[in-house]
């Protein structure tokens, strides 16, 4: 792959991102766009066909029939890259949820400064699932016992984790036929690696059916505790108004950027923005208060729940410093770039790490404590007042855009059915009829070696387009609300007629908007009520229903990606394959690609591709789609069947009865 160079348009489709690229182009200052330039990747490790995992190595094999010195072969040393990078994508996600579940527990105990029960009805559900007494209990006394359970799963050596009892039944059991079902969240990414150390698993279908059962406890362990429990803690989203993208920085307030990814930092950071002493302390100081916005996935936990500005995806942590107008970024774990540090030294702006796991040269630390959370929050937010007057020149982009986040499947469920009858029903029926294609979500990372936003977005609209309802959560979600894809009306003429139907009365957004990365396991929640309501067969692998990851970078990604193909979804990854070998200089240097397609469709009725062009990814997901339909039974997909649409079908609705209504718009009378 020879060098490229390209301009601020080809890097990325924001024109907030352009603008800040243009000025660090003007600067001479470097962003991960033009290391991206600069670094062509290795085509051996690219492909997967480099092992260094012993002190014999490292050994590429890139000749038919070459092995590594203790004699591995091609498959098994991408087999074991492969399972080694869902390894540790599966260890941060939990590693987070274990954060959270020790926090639950100090609350519980009232160790904790700032924190209280926010979602009491969210606590006693979860709590109840797992047989764990409510009646006539304090919702602390039920929040130590579920933080008992919940810590207890992380270290657990035997049996099975209990959040997989929340999964259809068949799929539980068919997880227990294939002998992948996770035994304790720390033991299978332990596990992993013991597998992958020279001289250890070396069949790579016996390493790539491990790497299902690490996945699984990320997403059926590690990732929904951490979800619960942010829920319990935070409160349970539902739909309010934010704002994305690098314009909602202030020019006349102290800007205070929160990335990462835990939200019980940030959250208590929003506490302390609001506090009337820091609010004078910011005016002392000059300013009109502080302005908080998130990054990365800290800004889709404080978005959903506050309504915090997000600054923007994971591409743009750099460009918001070259704004120069924010006096901190406060970062915690995850998806931070070391970059951050010499860019932001070309500016007042002060990076501050917080988490006792993360420390980059040249950043301030100030170690996050949820015994004095509140105490550090002000500390930091006091440390960014005072850099205030340090500000230089500034060019905030005038671009943002409203959305409506908090599309939890709690509210999901409310919003189809109404209080009265809350129910995944309406949306079942609506599928069945056809008025509702399918499902995709499209989430996931941004990646330089792409157009940034480019393929969430393309991907997004034409799907959306074709009547299918997008759910989106983590970078891929902010990249549809920098593009007005998250708001009610908008963008809704571009929307099939059929799905403009549902969201119009409704009231929703086609894009629906579930929150960060962990939050994906809300989408396998969705998934299993859509199972239990009945009529998309009995389990996962039968709802027409696709995932897709356009941009991924992170192994996180590829953890997600292997749980849902587990949970039975057909999972298309854009970009580069980790594990793609180079079939046309070695032969059958596929084989472990095609594994993880055909092979795991057969055994999980789900599939992970990696297909690089959006058209074909789109394509694949349509036939997907109608191939589920079909083999349910289901009326064939027909753009036309449901072309009434606009106002005076809205006005038309309303006027019917209730029940009236729902049966024409769900196609109940089709059942
Ligand atoms: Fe990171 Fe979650 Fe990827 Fe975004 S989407 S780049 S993992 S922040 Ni999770
Ligand atoms: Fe080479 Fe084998 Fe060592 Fe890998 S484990 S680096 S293939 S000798």
């Amino acid at each position: 792959m020879p060098k490229t160079k390209r301009s601020p348009e080809e890097f990325s489709i924001d024109p907030a991102a352009q603008q800040m690229l243009i000025r660090a182009d003007e600067l001479g200052i470097g962003t991960a766009f033009t290391r991206a330039d600069d670094m062509v990747p290795c085509n051996i490790g690219s492909a997967g066909m480099c092992c260094k995992i012993c002190g014999m190595g490292p050994c590429r094999l890139t000749k038919d029939g070459q092995t590594g010195v203790c004699g591995a072969t091609l498959d098994t040393i991408q087999a074991r890259n492969f399972i080694r990078a869902v390894a540790a994508g599966a260890a941060a996600h939990s590693d987070h949820g274990r954060d959270m579940a020790f926090i639950l527990k100090a609350v519980a105990n009232d160790e904790t400064e700032g924190y209280v029960i926010r979602d009491v009805a969210k606590l006693r559900m979860i709590a109840a699932k797992y047989s764990i007494p409510i009646e006539g209990r304090s919702p602390k006394e039920i929040a130590n016992d579920l933080a008992d359970v919940y810590i207890a799963q992380f270290g657990q050596q035997k049996g099975r984790i209990l959040p997989v009892a929340r999964a259809p039944k068949k799929r539980q059991a068919l997880w227990n036929e294939r002998n992948v079902v996770p035994r304790g969240v720390d033991r299978e990414v332990v596990e992993a690696l013991h597998r992958t150390h020279i001289g250890d698993d070396q069949e790579p279908t016996h390493i790539l059916q491990h790497a299902v059962r690490t996945a699984l406890a990320d997403g059926w362990g590690g990732s929904m505790i951490a979800t619960d429990i942010s829920d319990i803690l935070f409160g349970t989203p539902a739909p309010l108004l934010g704002q994305a993208n690098l314009g909602v920085l202030k020019e006349d307030m102290v800007n205070v950027i929160v990335h990462g990814h835990e939200p019980t930092l940030s959250q208590m950071i929003v506490a302390a923005s609001q506090d009337p002493e820091i609010i004078e302390y910011a005016r002392a100081a000059g300013a009109n208060g502080v302005n908080l916005a998130g990054i990365c996935c800290t800004a889709n936990e404080i978005l959903m729940r506050q309504g915090i500005p997000a600054a923007g995806n994971f591409l743009q942590q750099e460009l918001a410093i070259l704004t120069g107008a924010v006096e901190a970024m406060v970062v915690d774990v995850q998806c931070i770039m070391q970059a951050l540090v010499s860019l932001a030294q070309n500016f007042h702006t002060e990076i501050i790490t917080t988490s006792p796991k993360v420390r980059i040269t040249g950043a301030t630390h100030i170690e996050f404590n949820e015994h004095k959370a509140l105490t550090i929050a002000k500390q930091i937010l006091r440390q960014a007042i005072d850099n205030y007057k340090n500000r230089g020149e500034t060019q905030i982009p005038d671009v943002r855009e409203d959305l409506v986040p908090g599309f939890s499947h709690e509210y999901i469920n409310y919003m189809l059915g109404g209080s009265y009858r809350s129910s995944f029903r309406p949306l079942n029926d609506a599928i069945m009829a056809g008025r509702i294609r399918g499902v995709a979500a499209v989430v996931g990372c941004n990646n330089p070696r792409s157009q940034h936003d480019y393929l969430h977005t393309h991907v997004t609209r034409e799907l959306l387009k074709q009547d299918v309802l997008v759910v989106e959560t983590g970078c891929g979600a902010i990249a549809s609300a920098k593009l007005g894809l998250l708001l009610g009306e908008a963008g809704l003429d571009q929307v099939g007629a059929g799905l403009r139907e549902v969201c119009e009365t409704v009231g929703i957004p086609p894009v629906l908007h579930m929150g960060s990365c962990v939050d994906n396991t809300r989408i396998l929640t969705v998934l299993t009520q859509m199972v239990e309501e009945g009529g998309l067969g009995d389990d996962i692998d039968q709802i027409p229903a696709v995932g897709l990851a356009p941009e991924w970078m992170s192994e996180k990604a590829l953890s997600i990606g292997v749980y849902c193909v587990a949970s039975g979804a057909y999972v298309i990854f854009g970009g580069s394959s980790p594990i793609s070998g180079m079939p046309d200089k070695v032969s059958d240097s596929d084989k472990v690609l095609r594994y993880i397609s055909e092979g795991w469709e057969e055994l999980y009725g789900g599939k992970m591709e990696f297909v690089a062009d959006p058209d074909e990814m789109i394509r694949r997901t349509l036939a997907h789609i109608d191939q589920k339909r079909a083999a349910l039974g289901l009326p064939e997909y027909d753009p036309a069947r449901f072309g009434r649409s606009g106002d005076a079908r809205i006005e038309e609705l309303e006027l019917l009865p209730l029940a009236e209504r729902q049966a024409a718009l769900y196609g109940m009378a089709n059942r």
